[in-house]
């Protein structure tokens, strides 16, 4: 018998017995965070165990395995920064990697720090409730797994919960039908079938634009259209290769300078100082190069006011109009009650171009609603359309969605979710008081969701650790915020949102999904302040022997 086996065989006596396994630390999760929070905390010489859901490794890259699903900040920006050896053995293929190249990147990392045998894979965490006398958290899974632990740490991702619509009839649909973010692992043949997309965010166009290659048919339905802008992909050639090895500290270091932690640097301009001609110079530079620039990279103010923000909207407007063939159908693909670059921006690999193609048609479900979905297809307001699939890319219950879906119970017998029902109250984004000993990287009020995210994970990661080690160092058993740490800092996040952007429309970033009973007005979830803001308050809190916490 192999030792897995001989492992697995132990781990399911132990749990027919009842019993529950002791360890110093719990993560949910085994994505980016999880998997980097496992290897940190192992190398600081804890016993640990990461429960997963699924049955491999890579969260977000692990779940979303539709046609289309990539990278939008450059792969060398975005791959783990903590090990020289690790950045020497990979190579990345495409500026802006796909999922299965993804996938197979974290799965090498998995391998290469032997990570996975302290993993309990296809065990959902459902319920985790601290108990005061021993300070130690107690979880249980789906598949009845009870264990305890004095940290628990979770490591779910702030788009991980995802959302279905609520149409009449869609169990009753015959096709093949699912959520882009539950995509199936065999290979799905496309050819000459007649596909539904109903959602165009990020994910949805990513979908689209690959599909309308693949479908004999698509349609779109569409209820708000988001302004897009070229990826401009391509692959890393050998010389590209060569010197990103050469580059990897500059590159790191200059995405840790950036407030998203892009590679990608405003332009400290603003854009009423100069003429007509230098702003489109810029706009036609950035809209014509890689990635987030055209987002990001644009003069200063474009991302903080209305009025500095018209001209590149007009621009990116001319974009679309200039490359949708029907003037009619280009203004339906524009967006009209928000500025560009104030939700997050779905990077295309010619979408527009998608609704050129003859098998390709944009409904447009504000004109004529969904009614409800059939055995058949779907109804709206004035026809019925026949589908062989429907394809939901209807986003997330964002960042305390997957909290949320978690039954955890504090000190005082207080649930999480009660506790944030007006909004989460956090001290920087990773704890809340009352629950002493539970860390949320990525969590809600972190700068990570705005954030290239790996490397605002390291930075997440690398302070709980820290935390952790200096609590074993003084023979601590509790940290937990002070209540006066966690009101400054969601005062500081509301703060800093009120002049955000961002806060100014209903999207994702502003805590909005229509399908989510209690998120459908605007609420402060993300710290818009920038990665270097958040993680100077980090490290100030460190610094002063974490005095905005109660250490006992
Ligand atoms: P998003 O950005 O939340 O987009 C969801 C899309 O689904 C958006 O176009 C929604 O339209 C649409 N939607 C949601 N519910 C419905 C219903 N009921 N009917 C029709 N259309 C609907 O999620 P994504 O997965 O695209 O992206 C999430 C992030 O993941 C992305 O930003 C990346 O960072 C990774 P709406 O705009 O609400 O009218």
């Amino acid at each position: 018998m192999t030792s897995t086996k001989q492992n697995r065989n132990a781990q399911n006596a132990s749990n027919s017995n009842n019993v529950t396994q002791e360890y110093d630390a719990i993560i949910i999760g085994a994505g980016m965070a999880g998997m980097y929070q496992l290897y940190k905390l192992k190398k600081a010489g804890l016993s640990v165990r990461v429960f997963e859901t699924g049955s491999g490794v890579g969260g977000t890259w692990y779940w979303n395995r539709y046609p289309g699903c990539k990278f939008d900040s450059e792969s060398y920006s975005y791959g783990y920064s903590f090990s020289e050896e690790l950045l020497d053995e990979w190579q990345w293929s495409e500026h802006f990697a796909r999922q299965p190249e993804t996938e197979k990147y974290l799965n090498f990392v998995a391998d290469k720090f032997d990570l996975r045998k302290d993993m309990e894979f296809n065990n959902k965490i459902e319920d985790a409730k601290y108990d005061k006398e021993s300070k130690r958290w107690n979880i249980e899974t789906d598949q009845g797994i009870k264990a305890s632990a004095t940290f628990l740490i979770t490591a779910v991702g702030p788009l991980s919960a995802h959302v279905m619509p609520s149409y009449k009839g869609m169990e009753s649909f015959e096709g093949g039908s699912w959520h882009t973010a539950r995509w199936p692992k065999e290979k799905v043949d496309f050819t000459g079938k007649r596909v539904a997309v109903i959602g165009t965010g990020a994910t949805g166009v990513q979908v689209i634009q690959e599909m309308a290659l693949m479908a004999e048919h698509l349609t779109v339905f569409q209820r708000n259209p988001n302004w897009c802008a070229p990826l401009n992909n391509d692959l890393i050639t050998d010389e590209e290769q060569k010197e990103i090895r050469a580059s990897y500290p500059e590159i790191f270091k200059k995405c840790n300078e950036t407030n998203g932690c892009f590679i990608h640097s405003p332009d400290e301009r603003s854009v009423f100082e100069v003429t007509p001609e230098e702003r489109d110079e810029l706009y036609e530079k950035l809209y014509a190069d890689k990635g987030f620039g055209i987002w990001v990279a644009s003069f200063f103010d474009t991302q903080m006011t209305e009025e500095a923000n018209v001209s590149r909207t007009e621009f990116i407007a001319k974009k679309i109009r200039a490359r949708v063939k029907d003037p009619k159908l280009a203004e339906k693909l524009i967006p009209k009650d928000h500025g560009f670059g104030t939700k997050r921006v779905p990077l295309e690999t010619d979408y527009y171009e998608a609704y050129n193609r003859d098998n390709v048609l944009l409904v447009d479900i504000r004109e004529t609603p969904i009614e409800e979905v059939l055995p058949k297809g779907i109804k709206t307001s004035d026809k019925e359309y026949d589908f062989d699939y429907i394809i939901y890319a209807t986003g997330f219950d964002p960042v305390t969605g997957s909290l949320n879906r978690i039954n955890i119970t504090g000190k005082n017998d207080v649930k999480l979710k009660d506790k944030w029902a007006d909004g989460p109250l956090t001290y920087l984004g990773i704890q809340s008081s009352g629950f002493p000993n539970l860390f949320t990287l990525v969590g809600p009020h972190n700068a990570a969701t705005l954030c290239n995210i790996p490397r605002c994970i390291e930075q997440n990661v690398e302070w709980v650790t820290d935390a952790i080690e200096h609590m074993r160092s003084e023979g601590l058993s509790e940290i937990e915020p002070k209540l006066e740490s966690e009101n400054r800092w969601t005062q500081e996040v509301i703060t800093m949102g009120e002049m955000s952007p961002f806060m100014k429309v209903n999207s994702w970033l502003s805590g909005v999904n229509s399908n989510v009973k209690d998120k459908q007005t605007r609420s402060f979830q993300v710290y818009v302040g920038g990665a270097p803001a958040y993680r100077e308050h980090c490290e100030e809190e460190a610094a002063s022997g974490y005095a905005g916490f109660e250490l006992s």
